[in-house]
């Protein structure tokens, strides 16, 4: 087996010491992180959410493959992050309200700081006035949301509405498994995109 299907065969295990060791493995052996985390953590996390559905795992399996993959992305994570000059601009995050889906939001966060910019973290379960308060206090330049449940990505409207109705002047980037242009575009947002990388260029863009 190659050391990057060991890397994601563990993650979907759960087994975050032999993550982290096959991560420092594979690193030592020249693999790139982006290549770590493209081609082992995030298809081992695909293949646990694609048996989720059909009921092969639960909710206990995942969150321990969610707390190795996530203790994978930490190792990876200044690599993953280019060097840049503090402070470029401040970025709120967080996942919206009645959501608890943070992996994918973390990677978000790690590309954007990655750049350069000064992250705020809000974290899961963050209600739209919650994230006008914060971008208030934080003189942000953008509010990046994301959403992983179809029951929850409706907040991402709200937090548009707050900031029109404060007058806020900053721009609502949203993301996550659901999210496509065309709700960006129904919901009034300034901006989507479908991967981590594309939503710190696109943060990034606006500061
Ligand atoms: Co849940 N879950 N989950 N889950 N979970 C999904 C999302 C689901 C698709 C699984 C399935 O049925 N196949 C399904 C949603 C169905 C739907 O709404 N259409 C689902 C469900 C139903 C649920 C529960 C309701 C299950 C239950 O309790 N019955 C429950 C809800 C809890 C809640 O939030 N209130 C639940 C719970 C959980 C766990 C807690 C067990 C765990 C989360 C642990 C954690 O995050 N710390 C979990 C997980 C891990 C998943 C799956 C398996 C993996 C999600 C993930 O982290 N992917 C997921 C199935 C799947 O996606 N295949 C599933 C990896 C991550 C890197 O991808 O977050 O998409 P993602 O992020 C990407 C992009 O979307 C983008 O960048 C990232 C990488 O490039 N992106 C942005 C993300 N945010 C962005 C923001 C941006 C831009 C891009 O701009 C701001």
């Amino acid at each position: 087996m190659s050391i990057l299907n060991e890397i994601s065969e563990m993650m979907q295990r759960g087994r975050v010491a032999m993550v982290k060791e096959l991560i420092g493995k594979a690193l030592e052996e020249g693999i790139s992180a982006k290549s770590i985390l493209q081609d082992a953590l995030l298809p081992g996390m695909d293949i646990i959410g694609e048996k989720f559905k059909n009921n092969q795992v639960y909710v206990p399996e995942v969150l321990i493959a969610a707390r190795a993959m996530n203790a994978g992305a930490e190792i990876l994570k200044p690599y993953l992050i280019e060097e840049g000059v503090k402070d470029k601009g401040t970025v709120v995050i967080g996942t919206v309200k009645g959501d608890l889906h943070d992996i994918g939001k973390n990677l978000v966060k790690m590309m954007m700081e990655g750049k350069g910019l000064k992250v705020v973290d809000l974290g899961v379960d963050v209600s739209a006035d919650r994230f006008v308060e914060a971008a208030r206090e934080n003189n942000a330049n953008v509010i990046a949301c994301s959403a992983l449940l179809t029951t929850t990505m409706g907040e991402m409207k709200n937090v548009v509405q707050k900031v029109k109705e404060n007058k806020l002047n900053l721009k609502v980037i949203i993301g996550g498994a659901p999210i496509t242009k065309s709700y960006c575009d129904s919901i009034g947002a300034d901006g989507f995109s479908s991967d981590a990388a594309t939503a710190a260029e696109l943060a990034m863009s606006f500061c």
